[in-house]
């Protein structure tokens, strides 16, 4: 009873702000992403009854603060394949972890998979979508590969709001998201906690919620036509909303350091200068640029003289969730 997946995390065009039902991770909003090779989490599951409770190993540490309720994903699925052995998991990411990275989307979506490989459960990818949302909502979108669309459904038990893939990672092959790592301190406030105090205290709330169809439509048809100016443009905005939300939440929400305001400041001045880049920030500090292929090396050279900068990884749209034979113990 055990297997290994892979899962890309992936990085939001049009954001995931704010549950309607925070034990089912049922968002406001549906929202598209892009998954990204060379950001992933592998994860090993073994369920055993020589195991005498779940242990928990990410990135060579034993889990102790459960944020995202790993611990209850796995009762999860134990419950729907009707089996009471205890399991272990190790897991591995290449990317700094809880630094607005999306570590939590790759992370479900491999534990998803290959915990219900491992119980024996084949599941199909849109009933791993609908799974992996309840361990955390962008996990969703990690199960498929290329630009993704998370819908938010409209039913009371969720088995609509899953994610679908808009076109696969071959599609749209130049498009690229260049991460700029500006630290690799743990954010203050998760994600989880943070939307859910937007939603209660934010006056903007509604006015996201009037206008995200809208910069989905633009994004989902900037795709299909590969409108690389109406994605970007449509992303940095959304972005920048997102952001306009988290700060005017009570107490407010503010994740920017220095160093992305210098980020965002650059790009646009790039973009001014004939350079076409657009950005988008997340949960963190981290900005990522949005770019096509053939501006990439311009880019670097840029980039290479910011000193805020600890590290880049450029990311290229990515496969889904995969098992794959080589285990991590
Ligand atoms: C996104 N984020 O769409 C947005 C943008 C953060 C900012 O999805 O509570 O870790 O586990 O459902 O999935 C982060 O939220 O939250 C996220 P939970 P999750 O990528």
């Amino acid at each position: 009873m055990k297997a290994t997946a892979i899962a890309n995390a992936n990085i939001a065009l049009v954001k995931y702000w704010g549950k309607r039902n925070e034990k089912l991770i049922l968002p406001y909003n549906s929202s598209i992403s892009m998954t990204c090779d060379g950001l992933f989490t592998i994860t090993t599951v073994d369920f055993s009854k020589k195991y005498k409770k779940d242990l928990v190993i990410i990135n060579d540490e034993e889990l102790k603060e459960d944020e995202k309720n790993v611990l209850g994903h796995l009762e999860r699925i134990r419950e729907m394949a009707g089996i009471k052995e205890k399991a272990k998991i190790v897991s591995k990411s290449n990317f700094p972890v809880a630094a607005g990275l999306a570590s939590s989307a790759s992370g479900l979506a491999a534990l998803t998979l290959a915990a219900t490989k491992a119980v024996g459960l084949n599941l199909n990818k849109k009933e791993l979508s609908i799974l992996a949302r309840q361990g955390s909502g962008s996990a969703c979108r990690s199960i498929f590969g290329g630009f993704v669309e998370w819908l938010r459904g409209q039913k009371e038990g969720g088995s609509d709001s899953f994610a679908r893939q808009i076109v696969n990672e071959n599609y749209w092959p130049e498009f690229r998201m260049i991460v700029t790592i500006l630290t690799e301190e743990k954010k203050k406030i998760s994600s989880r906690a943070g939307m859910a105090q937007t939603v209660e205290t934010c006056p903007y709330y509604d006015g996201w919620l009037k206008t995200v169809n809208q910069d989905l439509d633009i994004i989902r048809k900037g795709i299909l036509k590969r409108d690389f100016i109406a994605v970007g443009s449509q992303a940095e905005y959304n972005c920048l909303k997102m952001h306009a939300l988290m700060m005017t939440t009570k107490p407010p929400i503010i994740y920017w350091l220095p160093a992305t305001m210098e980020m965002i400041q650059n790009v646009i001045g790039w973009r001014e200068g004939g350079l076409e880049c657009y950005f988008t920030i997340d949960a963190g500090p981290q900005v990522k640029i949005i770019c096509l292929e053939k501006d990439i090396k311009k880019i670097k050279i840029k980039l290479k003289n910011i000193k805020g900068i600890k590290k880049i990884i450029v990311c290229k749209p990515g496969e889904g969730a995969k098992l794959i034979d080589k285990h991590l113990f």
